[in-house]
Order: C-alpha cells, then structure tokens, then sequence
C-alpha cells in the first residue's frame, strides 16, 4: 500500500524512539535472563575482546577508570545513529527499515552467543527487542503519514485516479500531504514513556538488590590468623601521600566487565578440578567456615605505567588458597591454576607461588567488611607479588589444575606474558607533576613496593644529581607498600625529581623504560616542578 511520505526527521524520530524501545525490552528481558544477554553489553563486550592490545591500552591509559563508560557511550552513540537511518529509511518503504532493525538484531544475537557465558536463552532479549522495535517502526511511521489524503483535497484531484494509486505527493514546503506530526510526536512520547519503564523495570529485575542486600547480611568470622598489627609509624601522614591504606572506594578497579557480575553467595560455588585427586566443590558458607587469614597485601596492575595510580593497599581476609588446594590433592605436573570468573574472565596462576607458604587467599573482605562487588563479591583471589591478571580473579567460580603448556589465560594470546611477577617500583605522591612551590625546606614523599620481598631502600636525587636516601616508614611486613619521604630545599627554578627502591634481596629498580606490555612497565618516575 502506498503510504503519504514523511518528512526526514519524522522518520528518524521513529527509527530513534523504535531502538530506545528495543533496547528498553531487551533490558526488561535481560533483567530476567541475565545481565550479559543485554545486547549493548555484549557488543561491548565484544569489542573489549576483539580489541588490539595496544588500542586497550590506550584506551585504559586515556580514559582510566571512565573507559567502559565511554565505550558504552561509543556503543549507544552508534546505535542512535544507525536506528535514526533506519527510520529514515522506512519512510517510503518498511520492508527497508524491517531489513535494517533484522540485520541490527543479528549483530547483536551474535555478540550475547558468542559470549563466554552465553546460553541459548540469552538471545531472548535482543529478539524481543528487535521485533518490538519493528512492530513500534510500522506503528509509528503509519500514524506519521496521517489519514489517507482524500482525493478531493489533492492538487488536481483526478477523482478515481487520486491515492492509492499515486505515489505520495509533496508540497512545496516538503511537507507531506498528509503527514501528522501531531500524531507522530504524541506516539513518539509514549514510546519513550514505555522504553523508560522498560529499562527501570528491567534494572529492578537485574539482581543489583538482591546481592547488595546479601552482601549487607554477611557476617565475616573472625580469623585465625589475623594479620600483624599495622606499625604506628607505617603512614607518615604527609599531605597528598597515598595512605598506607588505600580505602575501598577509592581503590584502583581494572577488568573487563561493563557491567559488574551481581553473584549471589547462596548461589556462589567454588569448583576445583583437572590434575586433582579428588574433584572440590565448596560453597560460600563451606569457604566461611575453613579458618581464615587475615593479610595486609598491595595489588598492582600490569597496565600501571610507571608513576600511575593503578596500586593499592587493603587488608583482605580469606581461606588459604593452599588449603583448599590440598584438600583437591595436585597431581604431579600441575604447574598453573586457571581460575575462571563468573563472567568468563580467566587467569593463570603458578602452582608454586600460591603454595609456597604466602598469604595467597580465596579474599571474602576487604578493609574490614564483605568484598565489595566491584571488587569481586562474594569471593575473588589475592596473591602476593603477581600482578593481578595473572592473579587476582574477581568473582571467582572455577579453578581448573592443570599446566602452562596445555592452557592460556585470558590475557596471554592478547600479548601479555602467561607469568606476571611484580616489578619494583617507587612513586612521587608529593610534590605532584608540574607543581609550582615556594622555595626552601619541603618535603619528598611517595611509595614504593617490591612485594614478597620487601623495599629495603629508597633513594631519590634532583636535576641528576647524587642519590640521596630517603627515610622509610614502617610496614607490617614484606607484602606490602612501603611509605618514603626525604627532605629537600629547593632553589629558585624548574626542577626534576627521580626516585628508584631497592628491594631486600638488594635489587635496585632497572632505569630502563619499557612499556607496560608485556609483562609490566620498568624505568624511575620522574616529576617535573617549579620552585619561586
Ligand atoms: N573477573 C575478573 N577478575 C579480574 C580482572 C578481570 O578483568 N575480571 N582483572 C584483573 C586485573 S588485570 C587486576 S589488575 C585486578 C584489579 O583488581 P581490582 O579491580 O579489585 O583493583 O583484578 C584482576 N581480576
Ligand atoms: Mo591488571
């Protein structure tokens, strides 16, 4: 049937409130799924893993923290666009819109499979959503092209000749004869109305509450083995020095989720199998139960170029890795632990380093209450002296016993090495980067970390001069960050500071730069400042 044509923006203000509508249903849909079967995720999922290594970097390095709020924001900006073409396209004939929205649909079926976590049921949502957005397309664009213009009431009107024979006649104004935008936004406001009820909906459904509440209702046992008391003297409490403490909310937060695993710790079970004697599974309160170490343990990034903030200091509570591991009983040959998250994310994980006797955790807390579910809830990996790609698995599920040569973590065919100890570094806290001071008596001060060995020495030296030795704080033992400052007078002018550790083995940090990939960044930070 031939239908009046409407103008360009009334089609892509159809094709626009019709893909709000789709992804409003396939959020209400995935809140009853799962979170991963969002179709918007999954493409953005999608593009973190089809992403190349360096551009991930970059990508980290430009936008921090805010990256997956950018790709997102990539992703929906992309979708607007194409879902306004769309519209623009139907206008004259649907079965191009229907066409547009079929091939949408498929993109986004394909991202949720191709998940690692994806079932069948996940594709559920997109569906939904595309045929909604289809169905609300027709609807909108019909009730945009208005009431059959009357033959009487066209130019020339040609009696029985008149629509629907004719192809939709234009006013000079472009203006269709019988375009109703009266019509058109009224329907597009109530579209919207249902794609924002939709959404909400499907947010409520999404499990957020429930494991906020269930993490609410944790009660930690107290440890076994609690952790050596912090030394007094371990914060300088020096103005814009990091504390010795890093509080969980502002806690550094790398990994590959868009949106946050929401795992339930009725639900949570540990399962560890592969060179074992005899297969594990554990639940939450089975871990609660096991006694619990209490250790004071920094975590570090890969990513983390020299000087960047990507390091942190809690205290962690949890079950020895290594108890849990010799209740499976490790066969000989086993030489990594590929620990699986609950979104699919792996690591590999030197047999010998979790069982040499650190403090190499199943983590439940952090700084004194339930791990926070950014930060892995209910249960992640902390070991000391491993970055955490190679380590430090958040919502942590599966662990698979097996060797370097038969598995690949995650990261490693993305150009990251299969084996991530930490390398020493040390950073200026204060004065900052490109600071202006008075001159005369200030003070230097930073941290530096060499975990599971210790830093034994800080030196620092201005404009390439002599090295001179910093005063350490305390720590409460080798795992940890370690506080520094030194005096310094300042004369009239520009100035750069350096700063290098050694660790207790007497290993002093390379002044080589390398970049972080890929198995860490190396070279001294530096900072530039001026002194008046
Ligand atoms: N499930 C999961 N765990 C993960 C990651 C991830 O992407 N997914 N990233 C790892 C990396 S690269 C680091 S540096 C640490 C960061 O832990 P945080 O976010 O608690 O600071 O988590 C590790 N654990
Ligand atoms: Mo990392």
């Amino acid at each position: 049937m031939q239908r009046n044509e409407i103008p360009a923006w009334a089609g892509a203000l159809a094709g626009l409130v019709s893909g709000g509508l789709a992804l409003g249903i396939a959020q209400l849909a995935a809140g009853l799924v799962g979170p991963g079967a969002f179709p918007v995720v999954a493409v953005g999922d999608a593009t973190v893993d089809l992403t190349p290594a360096p551009v991930k970097d970059f990508a980290i390095r430009t936008f921090g923290e805010n990256d997956k709020a950018v790709l997102v924001g990539g992703v929906l900006v992309v979708l607007a666009a194409v879902a306004a073409l769309i519209g623009v396209w139907s206008r004259r004939r649907l079965s191009h819109g229907f066409a547009g929205l079929t091939a949408f649909g498929a993109i986004g079926v394909l991202a949720v499979l191709t998940r690692p976590d994806a079932a069948l049921p996940d594709a559920l949502p997109t569906v939904a959503g595309v045929a909604v957005a289809a169905w609300a397309l027709s609807w909108l664009v019909r009730r945009a092209a208005g009431a059959p213009v009357p033959a009487e009431a066209r130019e020339g009107g040609e009696g029985a000749k008149a629509w629907p024979e004719r192809p939709a006649v234009m006013r000079a104004g472009g203006v269709a004869a019988g375009f109703d935008r009266r019509r058109l936004l009224t329907g597009a406001a109530g579209g919207v109305a249902v794609a924002g009820a939709a959404a909400l909906l499907g947010r409520q459904f999404g499990g957020r509450q429930a494991v906020d509440a269930a993490r609410a209702g944790v009660r930690l046992p107290a440890p076994a083995t609690p952790a050596r008391p912090i030394p007094a003297g371990a914060d300088l409490r020096i103005g814009g020095l990091s504390p010795f403490v890093t509080p969980n909310r502002d806690f550094y937060r790398v990994d590959t989720a868009l949106v946050v695993p929401q795992v339930d710790p009725r639900d949570w079970t540990l399962r560890i199998h592969g060179l074992v004697d005899r297969p594990v599974e554990l639940t939450y309160a089975d871990l609660l139960k096991l006694p619990l170490t209490e250790a004071d343990v920094t975590l570090t990034c890969v990513s983390n170029e020299v000087g960047g903030p990507y390091v942190g200091n809690a205290r962690w509570l949890g079950a020895r890795m290594a108890d849990v591991l010799r209740r499976a009983g490790l066969r000989s040959g086993a030489d990594m632990l590929l620990s699986t998250s609950a979104d699919g994310f792996t690591c590999g994980t030197p047999v010998d380093v979790v069982m040499d006797g650190r403090d190499a955790l199943f983590a439940v807390a952090m700084n004194g209450e339930a791990l926070p579910v950014d930060h892995g809830f209910p249960v992640r990996q902390v070991v000391p002296g491993l970055y955490g790609y190679v380590s430090a698995t958040k919502w942590v599920v599966d662990i698979k016993v097996t060797r370097f040569d038969t598995d690949q973590a995650y990261w490693t065919p993305r150009g990251w090495s299969a084996k991530g100890p930490i390398k020493t570094q040390s950073r200026i806290d204060v004065p900052k980067a490109g600071d202006s001071l008075p001159a005369g008596a200030t003070t230097i001060a930073g941290v530096a970390w060499a975990q599971h060995t210790g830093v034994a020495a800080v030196e620092v030296r201005v404009d390439g001069g002599q090295w001179r030795q910093a005063r350490l704080a305390e720590v409460p033992g080798p795992d940890t960050w370690r506080q520094w400052s030194i005096d310094w007078t300042a004369t009239p002018g520009e100035h750069t500071i350096e700063v290098r550790a050694t660790d207790a083995a007497g290993r002093t940090q390379t002044d080589r730069q390398a970049p972080s990939a890929p198995d860490g960044a190396t070279g001294l930070h530096a900072v530039k400042v001026r002194a008046a």
